[in-house]
């Protein structure tokens, strides 16, 4: 995965043409496209494989069974072009190793979620979970850009894994203080693709991204 702007576009649109548009107009700030369930169920996998000609594709399908069942889904999404899949660390280490060995690309474990219900019952787990992550053999992490703090925490456990922070615009998190806190990259859809100026906003939120890189050096 590109390590430019630092931002990742959470693309949660349902209709091919509104995701293909808003994804060539703000491609130039973008290092991956996310691709979660709204947009695979409403267009099909095809689209993975469409956006992956523009774009490194991280699919966002939060993969959470049995090794087995886990292995076919992963097979599915890295056969359709992407270049790294979303999984759930709650299922334990097995169902999570077998992601890591079906990928062709990076692996990505759910910690703390950063909606409000997220501090119920996975934030008691989060570290765990962190710990699962680097255990496992993944890529990185997710974690709560509404918590920057807990970013920070996160980071400590997880060492140079890499680190993408959803939460950023529309549930409350800013760029700055997400990467300040310890991301890597900054996952933002409805800020982005709900704005009237899709690009002028993503452009603003690599500026922001910039600036803080800038300071940490
Ligand atoms: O903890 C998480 N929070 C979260 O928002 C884990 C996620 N994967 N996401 C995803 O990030 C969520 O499913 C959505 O695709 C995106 C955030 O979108 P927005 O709040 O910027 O519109």
């Amino acid at each position: 995965m590109k390590r430019d702007t630092r931002l990742v576009l959470a693309l949660d649109v349902t209709k091919r043409s509104q995701a293909i548009h808003i994804a060539d107009e703000v491609s130039e700030y973008l290092d991956a496209i996310k691709v979660n369930y709204p947009l695979a169920l409403s267009c099909g996998m095809e689209i993975i494989t469409e956006l992956a000609e523009r774009k490194d594709v991280i699919c966002d399908f939060k993969v959470a069974d049995i090794p087995n069942i886990n292995r076919l889904i992963v097979e599915q999404v890295f056969g359709h072009g992407a270049s790294g899949v979303i999984v759930q660390g709650f299922v334990g280490e097995d169902s999570v190793k077998a992601c890591v060995d079906a990928a062709k690309g990076d692996v990505f474990v759910v910690t703390e979620m950063s909606h409000p219900g997220g501090q119920a019952y996975t934030a008691p787990i989060a570290d765990q979970l962190a710990r699962l992550a680097v255990d496992a053999g993944a890529s990185g992490i997710i974690a709560p850009a509404t918590r920057p703090e807990r970013v920070k925490v996160l980071r400590e456990i997880v060492g140079d894994l890499t680190i993408l922070s959803p939460g950023v615009g529309a549930q409350g998190g800013t760029p700055a203080a997400t990467i300040e806190a310890g991301a890597d990259y900054c996952i933002v859809g409805r800020s982005i693709y709900n704005s009237p100026d899709p690009s002028g906003s993503a452009k603003k939120i690599v500026e922001e991204i910039r600036s803080v890189r800038g300071v940490l050096g």
